[in-house]
């Protein structure tokens, strides 16, 4: 009981917080801002960038492209035709540890990446659409668009 009287008029002198007012102006433009920056992140994540690169051709028939991996895959969507095989080269300067693995789960293969390395997968595309792929965590993705 003691105590109780001691502290309450201590805790009712300095408030945890002092609210201090803002024009609306400013409120209305850090809202405005941080839905931006909600919506860039959505995009960065999830969003698709640009209609994708064309694998190059070579000797019989096989396609070929050499995907950086940097913090995300370069390029990250990538147009092959329909039913001729294709070979990914993944070359990984990137040290984290998020990027090094990458699954292809239409084809159910996983590739270990080792750093500062260049690693090929083969694969074949049998049906024309996407073949998404993705890092360990579903965090870093690409696609195989085939048509
Ligand atoms: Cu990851």
């Amino acid at each position: 009981m003691t105590l109780h009287l001691a502290l309450t008029p201590l805790l009712m002198a300095t408030p945890l917080w002092r609210t201090i007012p803002q024009p609306l102006a400013l409120q209305v433009l850090v809202v405005v801002v941080g839905l931006a920056l909600v919506v860039a992140e959505l995009w960065w994540f999830l969003g698709r960038h640009g209609a994708g690169v064309e694998a190059s051709e070579g000797e019989q028939g096989v396609q070929e492209i050499t995907i950086a991996v940097d913090g995300g895959y370069s390029p990250s969507q990538i147009r092959v035709k329909v039913g001729r095989p294709v070979i990914l080269r993944f070359h990984r300067t990137d040290p984290s540890g998020c990027v090094a693995q990458v699954i292809f789960p239409d084809f159910q293969r996983t590739l270990d990446l080792p750093l500062g390395a260049t690693t090929s997968i083969e694969l074949l595309p049998s049906r024309p659409g996407p073949y998404p792929f993705h890092c360990g965590m579903n965090m870093v993705r690409g696609s195989l668009e085939a048509e």
